[in-house]
């Protein structure tokens, strides 16, 4: 990697629920990837650095190891590799806002369950084990935990365990096997990591500056802006009706004396009653339109 350090390395998913979305944002960010699907890693064409494709589990050690400088991995998945490599090595620097999903112990329907007491003794299954320990503990509860690496919902069938703990993210698969949540152990969705050991300058110069753009990314996605036409006596009801508006621009209309023009950038979405509420408050001509970049 020496020869390197004048590069950045972005660890992220090779093929997963991942992927996409994670290749989508650097994408967003600018980043003009070589495609090739297969490839292990990709060279990206108009920035300094080079994309690794690889296992999601792997991610974290990528990272931590400074192998790569960069990772976008599950919350999860960072959360059980730190309690059991015992942590360090790399830090959160965005919550990404995609691959939201909660980590649940679940059981058959016809399973009693009055709270965390009810496991007492009771055999889990989960591909996460170091969490699941975590969730024991903190409840006081001893119970056996039972590692598997996939098909984790068939084990009350296969009598391997009599409660599951798994990834929800529409309840379709507990549905499909006759199981029911009973308690969220973790709520988690994909972040931005980055390493903690020493960098080149050159690199940390670099990582700023995707970091900003990332940034920007995050903040124009669930942002737009929003134009309209008032009446002097009803700016004071508009602005205060702006979802997650700072200081609107006011400017007058020219040719129309006692109106104006209202600019802003909302950093929540803008929904139609939104629009019929602004409309009510004495607006018209009201435009919402997408924005496409912003640098905070
Ligand atoms: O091959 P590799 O090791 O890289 O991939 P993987 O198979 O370990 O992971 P993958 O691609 O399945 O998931 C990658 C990440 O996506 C996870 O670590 C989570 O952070 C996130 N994510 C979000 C999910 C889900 N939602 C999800 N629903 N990961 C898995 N699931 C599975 C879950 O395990 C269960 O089997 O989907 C099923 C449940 O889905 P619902 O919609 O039926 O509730
Ligand atoms: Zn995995």
């Amino acid at each position: 990697m020496l020869a390197d350090r004048d590069r950045l390395h972005i660890a992220i998913q090779k093929s997963g629920r991942l992927s996409d979305l994670s290749r989508g944002l650097l994408k967003d960010a600018g980043l003009r990837i070589q495609e090739g699907k297969n490839a292990l890693t990709a060279r990206v064409e108009n920035f300094a650095a080079d994309l690794m494709f690889v296992r999601d589990d792997d991610i974290p050690t990528f990272v931590a190891d400074g192998a790569c400088e960069f990772g976008i991995v599950g919350g999860n998945v960072l959360d059980e590799f730190t309690l059991g490599a015992g942590g360090g090595g790399f830090e959160t620097v965005a919550k990404l806002g995609f691959g939201r999903c909660s980590l649940r112990i679940a059981a058959p329907e016809a399973t009693p369950y009055q709270g965390p007491r009810s496991l007492a003794g009771a055999r889990i299954a989960t591909s996460y084990p170091n969490i699941v320990r975590r969730f024991l503990a903190d409840a006081g509860v001893e119970a056996t935990v039972v590692t598997m690496n996939g098909a984790v919902e068939l084990a009350p069938r296969l009598q391997i365990a009599g409660f599951i703990c798994d990834l929800v993210s529409t309840g379709a698969t507990l549905e499909a096997n006759g199981l029911r949540a009973v308690e969220t152990v973790l709520d988690s969705e994909a972040v931005l990591i980055r390493t903690t050991r020493p960098i080149a300058p050159a690199q940390a110069d670099l990582g700023e500056r995707l970091l900003s753009r990332i940034e920007g990314v995050l903040a124009t996605r669930d942002s737009k802006y929003i134009m309209m036409n008032a009446p002097g006596e009803a700016l004071k009801r508009i602005t205060a009706i702006l979802p997650g508006a700072e200081a609107p621009t006011i400017v007058p209309l020219h040719g129309r004396p006692g109106h104006f023009a209202v600019h802003a950038v909302c950093q929540e979405s803008v929904f139609w009653e939104t629009l019929q509420k602004l409309k009510d408050a004495g607006a018209s001509a009201i435009l919402v339109v997408p924005i496409e970049k912003m640098m905070l």
